[in-house]
């Protein structure tokens, strides 16, 4: 083989050429030893006040997360963030799959960051375990917010109970207060508990429905007519603007029937359309009419009081339930107790008693 040969090979290496940047090895320590390098929660409380929305991000994952160490640091995050919150206006909004809550909180949104507000968008959505929030889908739907730099999407944390979905969304409004946003939006589905707990965390709540076929009452609880602030028909928009008007004089004697509410504002109901953006200035209008009659009233200050009572009571209680059925001395006696119960050998109430009463003498 001759010489030249032995030396075009592709096989073969010349020397003295340096790798490329991105193999230099002392670069990638450095990136990971930056990733592994937590900031502390002192740090993050101080950047989430300056309004950084990783920092926000981060402590919101804290928050989420069911890491034990991760409880501490988020409940730290928490405390240093609580006397920048309780600045903001908390608007909920409910509705059906399909109602159009995505489409009408990007125009909504945008009406809001244009009006110089800064926006931020949480979920609560138990069922998102499965979804993996429905918010993370609805971003490409939210295209125009996310790029807001005016606005924060968060989906909703998954995988959990409503109990502790709504806890989480309650202290991420926390972080998000204190991060400078002035307008939280919290979207839920209309469809099992999920709209009381959202009602019972936020100033105003708007209930988005469609014209339907006839009988526009029908398939709506109760319950949830009689929380909504104000009904809002979505979808008026070119042949359905006639059955939208017909829906919104159909609401309105609805409402009339309900005993009145206690901030003394009646609900209104609207139309518009999140798509032609048709009625979305005005929905802001209303909500910004009511924001001031109920500072002037007292009512929204007395309302928030009565939540965080509400919310203190929950937490308890909450909390007590999980202490109870986490025991394991619990957990084998209420399983020989079920089965005792299931064979009528026990009462249910002596069966409870005598849970409870192991419960109380241990003082778990
Ligand atoms: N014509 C018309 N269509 C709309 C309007 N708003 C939403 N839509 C359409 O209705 C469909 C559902 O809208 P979404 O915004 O995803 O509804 P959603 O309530 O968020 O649905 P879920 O996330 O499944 O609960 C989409 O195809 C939207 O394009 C509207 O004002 N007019
Ligand atoms: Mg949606």
């Amino acid at each position: 083989m001759s010489d030249l040969r032995k030396h075009s090979s592709a096989l073969q290496e010349k020397a003295g050429i340096s790798p490329p940047e991105i193999t230099n090895v002392t670069a990638i320590n450095t990136i990971k030893f930056k990733r592994r390098q937590q900031p502390t929660s002192q740090q993050l409380i101080k950047d989430i006040l300056n309004g950084n929305r990783t920092a926000l991000s981060r402590a919101i994952t804290l928050i989420e997360s069911t890491n034990p160490d991760h409880f501490e640091k988020a409940s730290e995050i928490i405390q240093g963030c609580l006397p920048y919150s309780n600045q903001s206006l908390r608007i909920g909004i409910t509705g059906v799959p399909g109602v159009g809550k995505s489409t009408f909180i990007e125009a909504f949104g945008k009406q809001l960051t244009q009006l110089k507000k800064k926006v931020a968008v949480l979920a609560v959505d138990p069922s998102s375990s499965i979804s993996h929030g429905s918010i993370l889908g609805d971003k490409t739907r939210m295209e125009e917010l996310v790029k807001d730099e005016n606005a924060f999407i968060r989906p909703s944390a998954s995988g959990e109970t409503l109990g502790g979905v709504a806890r989480k969304t309650r202290e991420t409004i926390i972080l998000c207060e204190a991060a400078g946003f002035d307008t939280i939006i919290i979207e839920t589905v209309g469809v099992g508990q999920s709209e009381t707990a959202v009602h019972s965390m936020v100033d105003f709540f708007l209930l988005l429905k469609i014209s339907g076929a006839g009988d526009e009452l029908q398939g709506i609880k109760r319950g949830i007519m009689e929380m909504a602030d104000m009904i809002v028909i979505n979808k008026a928009d070119g042949d359905n603007i006639k059955k939208a008007n017909l829906a919104k004089v159909e609401f309105n004697r609805a409402l009339h029937l309900f005993p009145p509410k206690k901030s003394n504002l009646q609900p209104k109901v609207t139309t518009c359309s999140a798509i032609t953006k048709e009625g979305i200035s005005e929905i802001w209008n209303t909500i910004s009419d009511y924001f001031e009659l109920t500072n002037e009233s007292g009512f929204f200050q007395e309302k928030r009081s009565d939540q965080n009572q509400f919310w203190m009571m929950e937490t308890i209680n909450e909390q007590l339930k999980r202490n109870f059925y986490n025991q394991p001395e619990i957990i084998s006696l209420l399983e020989q107790n079920k089965k005792a119960v299931q064979n009528n050998e026990i009462s249910p109430f002596a069966a409870a008693q005598n849970l409870l009463q192991l419960y109380f003498e241990k003082k778990f």
